[in-house]
């Protein structure tokens, strides 16, 4: 089977961990454990970038030794990831000898080769994002980013990345999933089409960085170092045979390679999809398979940081609900590769309805009552099997196939909706079969079949749910009487058609308590109020207008659609209920900011009745009154009426916004008639 190895960012250590850092692992996490499922050869590496001038800043404002600071700041990390439940294989921190050593092996190489060479670097330097930038690219960064721009002026050793355009995009074009989601790729590829500066990579300023070999004056740029962590902590660049997880695990160009894949955040992206790849083209080293950049979080629809008390530390949440259901929420909300929100209210509300209702229920409704009082408990054997059998086993089937597409590519949410379908289906199976009525009337023959299926469903589940909810998975089977999954290479243990029927009759269930209890709404309330999450929104909200995620750290523009959509993770509503909301195209008449509110503007819009009508909307902060006035907008019309800042609006403009555009209304391409309805 063909290794298979999965990294996250290693992330500074200059401040604590948090859900973003928690985001990216969770996901590697996730993927790691599908693919031991599955039997592959796996390793998963997550660690902390430890060196550069934020992080000596840092320290030395606290008045610490760097050494002294990273070491006290880097535990906090791998606790918070052991924590989540994430199941790491090695964790990696940049001020190891074994990385330090690996490191200053690859310049050599590069150095041999021609590829660094000596100059001065005149120009930006970005502490906070540690990169080099532009006079265009400092002009678009925010003003608190911006006051931390430092001139620079000094020797600096150069990569040769100019050279290495071609090569580059010879290598995009040879790996077309390179880098995903493809959009994304696109971004990247306009990037280096573009042409490419040599790249700064010592600095002569300050001293806490890997020293460059031969000329102690100079530290390595932190993202020479820490890129490399990749490599280094597989003990490469090495020969054959020196060292054995780098033969295993990292590509060498022959057909059996390891597929190499970094889960990295969008920031990041140009570092992994440009930098790296160039810096193994040049060193003659194979580039990873795949850079997986994913989206970013808000936290309850604001921009996460610590200024606006909202940066949210994972350990709070993991004591409220379990880790489990921490990353089941992180990997269910947000469509990976979309930027998404973490709202806590929706993680409650996904708690109780998938994995209360859906997943939990399916077990106490057969487990816990039906088997215990009718069978003492043992799995019966089915008897005959009808077409209600037939269906739910389909299902089963194209759900583990689905689930198992899905996850081959790195898209977790689409494998958990593939998984809730088998839920979902479960659960109407009992609905259908209704196996208390059968109880009742006695027909234990058509009680054993219908038991035995929904065991056997709920067994599938405990399998492609384990990589989600490693834990209340493992529950689940020992409930079910059923051994624990053994994580160990070459057992491919994730179900596939014609393995249905793999739970022995005769099996021992143990019935315990409910695997996702309810909270009562009074301590849910508690939790809420506990964990920061009833603040009204603008009090998180930030005084000025905040930089862009894409220029963090000089990373390529994303591509345009990027939404918060959550349409993914949604359950789907029948026709029926779509029809009930009535919408129409609304023209805009008039528009007037509400006084002593910073939010609303009342409007009054055509909608084809005989007087306009009146919707107040909270666009204030992203439209000018005036600039309304003639736009035709898409209106929720059959919305009860509801007063706000004592004015009755009478309806609803419908909008849409992410962390990078804002909010934008949702206008028509062409002048239809206003009260023209939208389907
Ligand atoms: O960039 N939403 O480290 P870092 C989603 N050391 N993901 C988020 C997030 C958010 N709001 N905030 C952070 C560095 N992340 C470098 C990386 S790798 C060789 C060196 C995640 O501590 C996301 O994965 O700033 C992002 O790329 C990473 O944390 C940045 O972590």
């Amino acid at each position: 089977m063909r290794p298979f190895y999965v990294t996250t960012p290693i992330y500074y250590v200059n401040d604590k961990p948090h859900i973003g850092h928690a985001y990216s692992t969770v996901a590697a996490d996730v993927l790691a454990r599908y693919a031991k499922l599955r039997g592959r050869p796996t390793r998963f590496l997550t660690g902390t970038d430890e060196h550069g001038q934020k992080i000596e800043e840092k320290a030395k404002e606290l008045g610490k030794d760097p050494q002294a600071f990273v070491d006290v700041m880097s535990p906090p990390f791998r606790d918070a990831f052991v924590e989540l439940g994430c199941d790491f294989d090695d964790y990696i921190r940049t001020t190891e000898p074994r990385h330090e050593e690996k490191v200053q092996e690859l310049w050599k190489i590069l150095f041999a080769k021609g590829d660094i060479y000596l100059g001065d670097y005149e120009g930006w330097y970005s502490v906070a994002d540690e990169s080099f930038i532009t006079e265009t690219e400092l002009k678009a960064l925010d003003e608190v980013t911006r006051s931390k721009v430092v001139r620079v002026k000094e020797p600096s050793y150069f990569f040769k990345l100019s050279a290495y355009g071609d090569a580059l995009l010879e290598f995009y074009e040879q790996n077309p999933t390179f880098v995903q989601p493809e959009g994304r790729f696109n971004e990247v590829k306009a990037f280096v089409k573009e042409g490419l500066r040599d790249l700064s990579v010592s600095r002569t300023s300050f001293t806490w960085g890997i020293p460059v070999p031969g000329d102690d004056a100079h530290v390595m740029f932190v993202w020479f170092d820490a890129l490399t962590n990749y490599m280094s902590a597989l003990g490469g660049p090495a020969k054959e045979g020196e060292a054995p997880l780098y033969d295993r695990f990292w590509p060498h160009g022959g057909s059996d390679d390891a597929q190499v894949v970094h889960i990295v955040g969008k920031d990041i992206l140009r570092f992994h999809a440009v930098f790296w790849p160039a810096f193994l083209l040049a060193a003659g080293l194979q580039p990873p398979t795949q850079v997986f950049a994913h989206g970013w979080l808000t936290i309850n629809g604001e921009k996460m940081s610590k200024r606006f008390g909202n940066f949210i530390p994972p350990g709070p949440l993991v004591e409220a609900f379990g880790a489990d259901v921490v990353r089941y929420y992180l990997m269910r909300e947000v469509g990976f590769g979309q930027d998404g929100d973490f709202a806590h209210k929706q993680v409650f509300a996904r708690y109780h309805g998938e994995l209360g209702n859906g997943l939990g229920n399916l077990l106490q409704r057969i487990v816990a009552s039906i088997l215990k009082n009718e069978f003492g408990g043992a799995v019966p054997a089915p008897t005959e099997i009808g077409d209600e059998e037939r269906e739910l086993v389909a299902v089963a089937e194209k759900s583990a196939a689905v689930a198992a597409h899905h996850l081959d590519l790195v898209a977790p949410h689409r494998a958990l909706d593939a998984i809730f379908e088998l839920v979902a289906a479960a659960n109407r199976y009992v609905d259908r079969t209704a196996p208390w009525a059968l109880a009742k009337a006695g027909d234990k023959e058509r009680l054993a079949t219908v038991c035995y299926h929904v065991l056997e469903s709920l067994r599938w589940l405990s399998v492609m749910l384990a990589p989600f909810l490693p834990s209340k998975t493992a529950d689940l089977r020992a409930q079910l009487g059923v051994s624990a999954l053994t994580p160990e290479e070459a057992m491919d243990q994730w179900p596939k058609a014609g393995d249905f029927g793999g739970l022995p009759a005769g099996t021992l269930t143990a019935p315990a308590a409910p695997l996702f209890p309810r909270f009562d709404p009074k301590t849910e309330a508690e939790i809420l109020e506990k964990l920061g999450a009833n603040k009204p929104a603008e009090a998180a909200k930030p005084a000025k207008k905040e930089k862009k995620v894409e220029e963090k750290k000089d990373a390529p523009k994303a591509e345009a659609p990027k939404t918060d959509d959550k349409s993914e993770a949604s359950a789907p509503i029948a026709f029926d209920d779509f029809v009930k909301v009535d919408l129409r195209v609304g023209l805009i008449l008039e528009a007037e900011a509400v006084p002593k509110s910073d939010k609303l503007v009342r409007c009054q819009i055509d909608l084809g009745e005989e007087k306009p009508r009146q919707v107040l909307a909270g666009i204030r902060k992203h439209y000018d009154p005036e600039a309304l006035v003639g736009k035709r907008v898409v209106v929720v019309a059959n919305l009860a009426p509801r007063k706000m800042m004592g004015l009755e609006s009478h309806g609803m403009i419908l909008a849409a916004s992410d962390t990078d555009h804002g909010l934008s209304v949702l206008g028509l391409e062409k002048e239809i008639t206003p009260g023209t309805r939208v389907s």
